[in-house]
């Protein structure tokens, strides 16, 4: 064959995505998550054996797009379908894919206790700081002073309380393997985002225990602002308040996984017998 003639694919969809075409909004991030999700597990090898939880939100039709086994939870109820596909098959894969309002509003408490549990799956949290799905309504994470369908003169700490940090909250439980946050602002970071949602699969294939990885997200939509615009925001406004960074790594920190790390803490506390 001639040289000149022979093409090499350098870029394509990954395997983990089906050919169906994305339902969300132009410039909102959910699309460029679903890629990383897939690809890492594509390059993992985990493809296969991979069983998503989808959520009640504007990701609610994902289990279109990934290409592996899926499953759809009532609203806030992922941790606790995926807790239950994880138990029962505890060699596949189990990852859930949740928004602010449904994993830290309705769906908090199965977080926290999937979290404390030490459950073996990978939670990929979209935080774009507003129900994305029905209109724009404040969220746990929507931001002091951000306006929203149902703060119309901005959220007022006073009657509608401050942001869930929700990353940092759970990195105190002794369940929690990884927690940590990424954004997909800026083709560097969304390769750092990458690399983090990677990092959190393999550590559910390491069996080290819970991880948590948030992503700073956009709902240019709701937010009423173009593209470019709520790349911008997001930047000027959501990272300062929920900056990207470990927030816990137990495999950083000397352990294997997260009872190894639990019995070291014990130990330090003196609570051994
Ligand atoms: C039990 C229940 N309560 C409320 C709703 C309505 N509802 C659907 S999606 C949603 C919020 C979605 O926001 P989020 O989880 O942040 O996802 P996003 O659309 O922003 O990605 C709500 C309240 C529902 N479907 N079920
Ligand atoms: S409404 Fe917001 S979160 Fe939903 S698809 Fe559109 S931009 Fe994305
Ligand atoms: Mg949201």
């Amino acid at each position: 064959m001639n040289p000149s003639t022979t093409s090499r694919v350098i870029f394509q969809r990954p395997r983990g995505l089906t050919d169906a075409p994305f339902s969300y909004c132009p410039g909102c991030t959910h699309g460029i998550v679903h890629r990383l999700v897939a690809e890492s597990l594509d390059e993992l090898g985990l493809t296969d054996t991979t069983i998503g939880v989808v959520p009640v939100g504007c990701s609610v039709t994902a289990y279109n797009f990934f290409n592996c086994d899926m499953a759809q939870a009532a609203h806030g109820r992922a941790p606790a379908v995926a807790t239950g596909i994880k138990r029962v098959h505890p060699h596949a894969t189990v990852f859930s894919y949740q928004g602010d309002g449904d994993l830290a509003a309705i769906g908090t408490a199965e977080t926290v206790h999937a979290a404390a549990r030490g459950e073996r799956i990978t939670v990929i949290f979209i935080n774009n700081a507003i129900y994305g799905m029905t209109g724009g309504q404040m969220a746990p994470t929507s931001l002091p002073e951000q306006i929203t369908q149902t703060s119309p003169y901005g959220r007022d700490p006073q009657t509608a309380g401050y942001p869930l940090r929700v990353t940092e909250m759970l990195s105190t439980l002794d369940g929690v393997a990884l927690a940590q946050r990424v954004s997909v602002d800026t083709p560097r970071n969304i390769r750092a985002a990458k690399r983090a949602i990677k990092r959190a699969f393999e550590y559910q294939r390491d069996d080290r225990g819970y991880t948590l990885t948030e992503v700073l997200s956009t709902c240019p939509t709701n937010w009423g602002l173009n593209p470019t615009e709520a790349i911008a925001w997001l930047q000027e406004n959501l990272a300062p308040y929920y900056p990207p960074g470990v927030y816990r790594d137990i495999v950083a920190d000397g352990f294997q996984n997260v009872a190894e790390a639990a019995a070291a803490k014990r130990e330090r506390l003196g609570e051994t017998k």
